[in-house]
């Protein structure tokens, strides 16, 4: 967009007077944030809503993003950026004598989602946007986010995360376009008129869907696309019948809060409501848009791509078919060719306690016809396949087992498409957690590696490397990230080696202003900056981390010549609240810290930052400073991991197992350019198959393990109440599934390689620089991209105006 300073410094003036009714001068913070974010709205709202236009004029074919979590990070500096206004709205707000870092720090950062997968999302609605593709999110509107993370005694302690409190500058309420989403009560079928079974319904729980659009906004390009998201509220039409302010609870919960768990699944009835209002809201609002211009059913799947992140939104499936069988008229045969041609999905685990399974009683109890549509997809699945594969794998990979609905089976059957989100986790999905579909539908299966938006992991929250980058290699590599490779010829280039180590000293240098700030622990920032930031779960091994810190800290205390090099431990993490393992451990780190942190022997050998309340605005500032990036899992037991390519485009060196996109990045950077340690998959799944594994012996017969291991239990950690105790009876007792013990010590000896190559900087950074000059292909733009030819089957839209195309076929 073109503007000039003056202009924006004018429509800034008028935006604040207008909302305030005095002179920015008097604004607060939060005040001069709101009208810059509105005043950037609106520069955003012509592109907006001509986006939408030629999308319809074109006829084009939209991608439906539905995910039950996003995590977009701040919006005002991501939406100057990709309007090409940042330059011009930094120096306006200079002269106004603001500062566009301050107030963009007065957002807040809308936490709708857990992790990774919540974050991908976004990342994929900026890429979408981006590469001009028709694409739309699909989500809830939570009014509380993933609760706000506090300390007290070192335990994590959850408060709620009121994100709206001070109004959401981005969204808008359309209420043209609410749907009615309908739970619980009788149904049953009835033959009409015209010989159609039709079902009825009494006493349901009607409950109105409102929806409020954001734009998400394409890096230069003038596109815009719409994140809808959808919040509950009681149609006006019945509000009569609420007599009490409790009685409105059941409606309101349903987007009230956020589930905070990331990877153990719980039935919970609540969390099925979201589910479905979620789906059948989105699902009713495309074929309704679709509806008015008359398109024949049958070319749906041409003009309509539905994704399925993971399984819960996968009652898309049977909501599709009510609605096109009930509604439409239309036959079962029809109605399912066009769903599952609609239809796609991603799997994002394979840990067998996250994957969805409701009880059947719930479901028919919550959603009797959609349960009616369930049971009638399983009877024609079983009914097909019996006598194709036989009954092992028949009834191993029907929907309805044992009482419950699994929804991963339900993803697979009704979906075209079925992906994984790194090479080994699609391997594993097919030689093992998905075998028997793999034998059936292999030609369902594709590999989609994760990917990562470069505009905010690298332009906007690295600025100083990409200035960098633009020096030495021109401005290409921004629109073009393949052109990042150009970098590799640098590396033998000592002036760019010396400027790059400065790039990351500063980076660390604010990083320590911020832990001073507000932790209360000075760093140094020559120290290696060691980096854990992630869901704090067992399969992550945060615990494997900590005893190596223990390690150190014991080892420092016997030699205090010991030959270490300075290390700063930074972790941020969340725990499910119910998840006490995972508290044990936070709790067990912050311990440590305080021992390491306060003990004069150590001095600024070793310090440990644990950052409250991890997110992605933390993310932005932890990356671009980190020198090692771990990423310490179990060997098959992380699908991808997305920060692990974050670390990797800021020039993080990455202290691997070889699990999901870590293989990746190894082989697109090379082993000797990274710390790869541990089992490999085949090794994991080889010990757990024999019962090799024997960690009592391990404790017993190695004299490091054990020396780590009773400092758990015997008093040189203060201040605990047993958590020592938990995660030793975990690791040696109970025979730690995570095989922690198994890989300590290769851990501890890529540690030790860590200290002897950061000795020589100038060999660190130009390993360093590979690192950068390697990271392209995690750019989601290709990701999207492949998504796009491969699955999706939608192209870029709209190059020039085009005419309206005539939409006269019949119908279906
Ligand atoms: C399910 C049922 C009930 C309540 C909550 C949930 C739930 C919510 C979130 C289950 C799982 C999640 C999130 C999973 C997730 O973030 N997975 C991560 O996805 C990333 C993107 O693909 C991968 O990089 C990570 O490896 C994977 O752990």
């Amino acid at each position: 967009m073109k503007l000039s300073v003056k202009e924006f410094v004018k429509d800034f003036k008028n935006q604040f007077q207008s909302m305030y009714a005095y002179p920015y001068e008097e604004g607060s913070t939060e005040q001069l944030y709101n009208a810059l974010g509105l005043l950037i709205k609106n520069y955003v709202s012509s592109n907006w809503k001509d986006t939408r236009e030629s999308y319809i004029k074109q006829s084009a074919k939209q991608v439906y993003y539905f995910s039950m979590e996003f995590l977009p990070g701040r919006q005002l500096k991501s939406n100057t950026y990709n309007l090409g206004l940042l330059e011009t709205v930094s120096k306006g707000l200079d002269q106004l004598g603001l500062s566009l870092d301050e107030l963009a720090e007065a957002e807040a950062d809308p936490a709708l989602g857990n992790g990774g997968l919540g974050r991908l999302a976004s990342c994929f609605m900026d890429s979408l946007a981006s590469m001009a593709i028709p694409g739309n999110g699909n989500g809830i509107r939570y009014q509380y986010g993933l609760f706000r993370q506090k300390f007290v005694d070192g335990y994590q302690v959850e408060l709620p995360e009121n994100w709206l409190r001070y109004r959401n500058v981005w969204e808008t309420r359309n209420d043209k376009s609410t749907c009615m989403v309908r739970f619980g009560g009788n149904v049953w079928l009835e033959e009409n008129e015209q010989g159609h079974l039709e079902p009825k319904y009494e006493n349901t729980l009607n409950v109105l869907a409102v929806p409020y659009d954001t734009p998400m906004v394409g890096y230069k390009n003038e596109r815009v696309n719409n994140l809808r998201l959808w919040s509950a509220e009681i149609p006006v039409e019945e509000e009569s019948n609420y007599l009490t302010i409790d009685a409105t609870d059941p409606i309101k919960e349903i987007t009230e809060a956020l589930y905070p768990d990331d990877s153990n699944y719980e039935g919970r009835l609540l969390r099925l409501k979201q589910e479905y209002f979620m789906v059948s809201a989105g699902v009713q609002s495309i074929l309704r848009h679709y509806r008015k211009y008359n398109m024949p059913r049958k070319n749906i799947p041409d003009k309509v791509a539905i994704h399925i992140n993971d399984t819960h939104p996968a009652l898309v499936i049977p909501e599709m078919m009510r609605i096109l069988i009930d509604e439409e008229h239309l036959s079962w045969d029809q109605a399912w060719e066009i769903t599952f041609k609609t239809c796609s999905y991603t799997n994002h685990t394979i840990l067998r306690e996250a994957l969805e399974k409701w009880p059947i009683d719930m479901m028919k109890e919550l959603l009797p016809r959609i349960y009616m549509i369930i049971e009638e997809i399983n009877n024609r699945y079983v009914e097909h396949m019996l006598p194709l594969y036989g009954e092992r794998i028949t009834w191993q990979t029907a929907i309805l087992q044992n009482g419950v609905v699994n929804m991963a089976h339900l993803a697979v059957i009704g979906s075209h498409s079925v992906n994984g989100v790194a090479q080994l986790h699609t391997d594993i999905l097919m030689n093992d957690v998905l075998k028997d579909f793999f034998e059936i539908y292999p030609e369902r299966f594709n590999n989609k590696t994760n990917g990562i938006t470069q505009r905010r992991w690298m332009h906007l929250a690295n600025p100083d490397l990409t200035q960098l980058l633009d020096d030495k290699i021109g401005k290409a590599w921004k629109s073009n990230p393949a052109e990042l490779k150009v970098f590799k010829g640098y590396e033998k280039d000592k002036q760019t080696i010396k400027e790059l180590a400065e790039v990351k000293l500063n980076n660390k240098k604010k990083l320590a202003a911020h832990i001073e700030k507000v932790k209360g622990i000075t760093v140094d920032p020559n120290a290696i900056f060691d980096v854990q930031i992630k869901r704090l779960h067992a399969y992550k091994r945060q615990h494997m981390n900590l005893l190596h810190i223990l390690h150190r800290y014991l080892e420092i205390k016997q030699n205090p010549s010991v030959d270490y090099v300075p290390r700063v431990f930074i972790f941020g993490a969340k725990a499910a609240p119910s998840y006490v393992y995972a508290k044990q451990i936070i709790k067990v780190i912050n311990a440590v810290g305080d021992l390491v942190n306060n003990d004069p022997d150590i001095g600024n050998k070793l310090k440990v930052v644990f950052f409250e309340n991890y997110g992605v605005s933390l993310a932005e500032k932890i990356i671009p400073a980190t020198d090692v990036s771990e990423q310490i899992s179990l060997a098959s037991m992380e699908a991808s991991g997305t920060s692990n390519m974050k670390f990797m485009a800021n020039g993080a060196l990455t202290l691997a197992t070889l699990d999901g996109a870590n293989i990746e990045i190894r082989d697109y950077v090379g082993e000797e350019n990274m710390f790869i340690f541990g089992l490999t998959s085949d090794e994991v799944y080889e010990v757990r198959g024999n019962g090799s594994y024997n960690a009592r012996e391990l404790y017993q017969s190695n004299s490091t393990v054990k020396r780590v291991l009773d400092a758990l239990i015997n008093g040189t950690i203060l201040n605990l109440e047993g958590e020592g105790d938990a995660l030793f009876d975990s690791l040696v007792n109970y025979n730690d599934e995570y095989l922690v013990l198994k890989d300590f010590e290769s851990y501890i000896q890529a540690h030790e390689a860590i200290d002897a190559l950061y000795k020589d900087q100038k060999e660190w950074t130009r390993k360093s620089l590979l690192n950068i000059a390697s990271s392209a292909p995690f750019s989601a733009d290709y990701t999207i991209s492949r998504y796009a030819e491969d699955i999706w089957k939608v192209k870029p839209c709209c190059p020039g105006k085009l005419k309206v195309q005539p939409r006269n076929e019949p119908m279906y």
